[in-house]
């Protein structure tokens, strides 16, 4: 992308209305803009890093056996009728009444419409299980929503449904996606920490949230210092068997954790006191199993091995992507703007170009723009060389490539490492090939 082509609106002054680090970086930064109170478009760049997410988290969702699919955003009101939420849910879901005067929702959620679509497929105990998931914009009509994208009204989430015969399967289920979001977490570069939490209006017996640390979180947290040293990417689990999926489930829940909804001094008290920590945190997911909840109302059954009528068990397993750039941003970034990890940056490199209209300069910006097959972004404004590199930092691209009238006569480009602050002098192809 061309810099000066494209709509990357950043402000060198900090919006008076953010009050956290992410959201003044979002709006500096140029990711977002708030269309109506809690709702925001996705700039170009901003919709890039919401891409790069989803597809770290659909691809780890595809690795437990998990199948995409997409449902849609506005929901009829006749499935919650059956669930009984329809009137529980309360005044935070949007209804919508159509020109025939029926009654429509934007969704919260969507264990209803799941529970009917897999009702009307599944008949027999041989379908089972299935695990489902989808990546959809949510409306929940929020008091408060603040924070900029970390409590919207209109947000993005991955929601799976998992559908198992039994209890028992339904708990190897609901651990598979606590194994699927601790190595989704890690390759996000984020330490996560699972903590038992309520159900709230999702209900059920058995949840967690999936909690990142920062200052600025909206929980408090406790928890003990042996979840800091877990490596969930390289650490071997095997999701496909049960024994080995246990023993993730002891490493992941061993250990004390908790929100101060749930804290327990008594269990605090049994830390080793150097090993005991608290702060703040940032609730990035949450999975719930709750058995029969909405299989049983809304008459989901299957044909069981014995002629035998089955119903259900399920759980559901959220992920808020679009608060996940906030929480990024709360843990990568300094005084100068966002450090995005390789994994989710919008640009793997910017290219800035010191001069444009100089041949050599122009030429050399150009070949390097060109081995990044337009991935990478082209900082071709006519703009001071000061405000280009505090834009890069703001941006937060990973890579700089700096090409100078001094260097483009030699072949040499400066390269800058964004986390590090690094700067090496190097041929472009150097260059290049160090970003990979
Ligand atoms: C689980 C999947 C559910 O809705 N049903 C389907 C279950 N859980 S949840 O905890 O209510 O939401 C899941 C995650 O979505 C994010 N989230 C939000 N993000 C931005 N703005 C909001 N207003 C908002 N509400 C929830 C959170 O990350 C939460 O863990």
């Amino acid at each position: 992308m061309r810099l000066s082509r494209s709509l990357i609106p950043t402000l060198k002054e900090t919006p008076a209305e953010a009050q956290i680090a992410s959201h003044r970086l979002m709006l500096r930064a140029g990711l977002v803009r708030q269309t109506s109170s809690g709702i925001y478009a996705w700039l170009p760049a901003g919709w890039k890093v919401l891409q790069n997410i989803s597809r770290i988290v659909s691809e780890e969702q595809a690795n437990i056996g998990a199948q995409e699919m997409l449902m849609p955003t506005v929901q009829s009101s006749e499935l919650w009728k059956q669930s009984g939420r329809y009137d529980a849910y309360g005044p935070e879901m949007l209804r919508i009444t159509d020109r025939h005067g029926r009654e429509l929702l934007y969704g919260p959620t969507n264990e209803e419409m799941l529970t009917d679509l897999v009702r009307q497929s599944i008949k027999s105990y041989r379908d089972l299980p299935q695990c489902l998931f989808h990546i959809q914009w949510k409306f929940r009509d929020e008091v408060r929503p603040r924070f900029g994208v970390m409590r919207g009204r209109e947000f993005l989430m991955k929601d799976a449904y998992s559908f198992d015969l039994d209890y028992e399967g339904a708990v190897v289920s609901y651990r598979k996606q606590m194994l699927a979001y601790m190595r989704t977490f890690q390759r996000l570069g984020l330490k996560a920490i699972p903590m038992v939490a309520d159900t709230g209006p999702i209900g059920g017996n058995l949840s967690h949230e999936f909690i990142v640390l920062a200052p600025t979180g909206e929980s408090g947290v406790f928890y003990d210092a042996a979840f800091e040293d877990i490596d969930w990417e390289k650490s071997n689990f095997n999701a496909h068997d049960p024994a080995d999926l246990e023993n993730f489930f002891q490493t992941a829940t061993g250990s004390y954790a908790a929100t101060d909804e749930k804290h327990d001094e008594a269990a605090w008290a049994e830390v080793p006191e150097a090993r005991r920590r608290e702060g703040r945190g940032i609730e990035v997911g949450h999975i719930f199993y709750f058995g029969t909840k909405y299989s049983e109302p809304m008459g989901l059954k299957v044909a069981g091995q014995d002629g035998g009528q089955l119903v259900p068990h399920m759980g559901s397993y959220g992920v808020g992507v679009s608060r996940l750039v906030g929480a990024i941003i709360e843990a990568f970034h300094d005084d100068a703007g966002i450090i995005w990890p390789d994994s989710v940056a919008p640009f793997p490199a910017v290219i800035i170009n010191l001069k444009p209209g100089d041949a050599a300069c122009d030429a050399m910006a150009e070949q390097a723009y060109a081995a990044f097959k337009g991935q990478a972004l082209l900082d071709d404004r006519d703009e001071r060389a000061g405000a280009k590199f505090a834009d890069a930092d703001l941006m937060g691209h990973p890579w700089q490539i700096v090409v100078g009238p001094r260097g483009a006569k030699t072949g040499v480009v400066e390269l800058k490492r964004r986390s590090t602050g690094e700067k090496v002098e190097v041929s472009l192809e150097d260059a290049l090939a160090r970003i990979g």
